[in-house]
C-alpha cells in the first residue's frame, strides 16, 4: 500500500514567520502564531519503501487551536504523582497531603495545568485497581481544582476518567489512547472536556521488552491519526484531541530520538500536540545522568526543542527550570510579542 506524508521544514519564528506567512511563502505551524514553515518533506511509503523529498508546499489539513490552548506558546503541565511508586521522585507524593502541596508550588512556579496521575506506567511496572487509584487521585483532584487550578487526570480507565471529571478535572490524559478498555471510549464520548491521545506499543509491564517499528514516526503517526478517527467516529469531536507520540512508551532510545528529529510530521494530525520526554530514560541515555530525579537540565533541553519545534503543550517534572528556559527562548524567538 503507498501512503503519503508530509512533515513541515524550513521553520522561522517571530516577526520573520508573521512575514512569510503574510507574503504566502510560509503557514503557521500548529496554528501557532510564532512559528512559520516554509517547506513540507514528502514522504512517501510504499512496503519497506520510504523515499523523502523537500518541496514548497502546504500541509493538507492545519491545526485548529482550540480555546483552552494558546496560539503564542506551549502550554507548561506540570506532573503532580500520587503513586508510592513512582520512578521520578521516589514516591514522595504517596500521600495526598504532599502531592497537593506539590501541585500548588508548580502552580506557582508557573504551571498551566496540573497533571494528576495514581498509576505508574513507567516501564514494568504493574497497574493499580481502579479503586486504589480513585482513593489516591480523587482528594488531590478535589483541592487542586477547588483553588481554580486547571487539572488534568492521567489514566486508562473509564469510572476514574468520570470521577475525575466529577471532581473537577478539566482535561482527560490517557497514555492508552482510549484503548484500555471500550468504556473509556464510551465515556469521553459522553464528556466534553479535551482528551490527550498518547501512543504507545504494548502495556507498560512489558513495552520496553522489544520494540518494533518499519519506520517509527510513520507508524506512530498511523497509529495516532487511526485512534483520532476511531474516536471522532465514536463521537469524540475532532476539537476535543490532543495527539502525543508517547516518547518511551515501548520505544528504544533510538526510536525516542527519531520520534523528537521528525516531531514536526505530527503537525499533519491536525489536532494540537502533547511532548512528555521529563527525566525519561533516553535523557538519562543522552547524559549520563543514572537518576531520574537528576535529569532536569536535559529534560529542560528536550522540551526547549519541542517547543521550537510546534509543541502545544509540555508535560514537565521541573516546572521552574522549563519556564525560565522557555520564557528565554521564546524572547529570543518574538522579542515584539514578549512584551521586551
Ligand atoms: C506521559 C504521560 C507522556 C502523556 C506518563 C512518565 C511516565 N502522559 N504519562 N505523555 N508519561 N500524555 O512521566 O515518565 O509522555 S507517565
Amino acid at each position: 500500500m503507498r501512503k503519503s506524508y508530509a512533515r513541515p521544514g524550513g521553520l522561522v519564528y517571530g516577526s520573520d514567520a508573521r512575514q512569510l506567512i503574510e507574503e504566502g511563502r510560509g503557514a503557521s505551524l500548529g496554528g501557532l502564531s510564532a512559528i512559520a514553515y516554509t517547506l513540507v518533506e514528502e514522504i512517501e511509503r510504499s512496503g519497506e519503501q520510504v523515499s523523502r523529498r523537500f518541496a514548497q508546499g502546504r500541509l493538507p489539513r492545519q491545526t485548529v487551536v482550540p480555546a483552552f490552548l494558546s496560539a503564542e506558546q506551549p502550554l507548561v503541565m506540570g506532573i503532580v504523582n500520587v503513586t508510592p511508586d513512582s520512578f521520578s521522585d521516589g514516591g514522595l507524593n504517596a500521600e495526598a497531603e504532599r502531592a497537593i502541596a506539590h501541585g500548588l508550588q508548580l502552580a506557582k512556579e508557573g504551571a498551566d495545568i496540573l497533571d494528576v496521575g495514581g498509576e505508574s506506567t513507567r516501564p514494568g511496572s504493574e497497574g493499580v485497581s481502579e479503586a486504589e487509584e480513585l482513593h489516591r487521585i480523587l482528594p488531590v483532584i478535589e483541592a487542586l481544582a477547588g483553588q481554580g487550578l486547571t487539572v488534568s487526570v492521567d489514566t486508562r480507565k473509564a469510572k476514574v476518567m468520570r470521577a475525575a471529571l466529577k471532581a473537577g478535572a478539566k482535561i482527560v490524559n490517557d497514555v492508552a489512547a482510549l484503548t484500555y478498555e471500550p468504556a473509556a471510549m464510551e465515556a469521553m464520548a459522553e464528556a466534553t472536556c479535551p482528551v490527550i491521545l498518547m501512543h504507545a506499543q504494548g502495556d507498560p509491564k512489558t513495552m520496553q521488552l522489544s520494540p518494533h517499528y518499519d519506520d517509527v514516526a510513520l507508524d506512530v503517526f498511523d497509529w495516532l491519526e487511526a485512534r483520532i478517527e476511531a474516536c471522532v467516529a465514536a463521537g469524540i469531536a475532532r476539537e476535543r484531541i490532543v495527539a502525543d507520540p508517547g516518547i518511551g512508551f515501548g520505544k528504544s532510545f533510538r526510536h525516542n530520538i527519531d520520534v523528537l528529529r521528525q516531531f514536526t510530521l505530527f503537525h499533519s494530525l491536525g489536532v494540537p500536540l502533547l511532548m512528555g520526554l521529563s527525566r525519561k530514560g533516553f535523557i538519562g541515555a543522552l547524559t549520563g545522568e543514572k537518576q531520574a530525579g537528576n535529569r532536569v537540565h536535559g529534560s529542560v533541553g528536550g522540551a526547549v526543542w519541542s517547543a521550537l519545534n510546534g509543541a502545544h503543550i509540555l508535560r514537565v517534572h521541573d516546572v521552574k527550570a522549563t519556564v525560565e528556559a522557555l520564557a528565554v527562548a521564546e524572547a529570543i524567538a518574538d522579542p515584539d510579542r514578549s512584551g521586551l
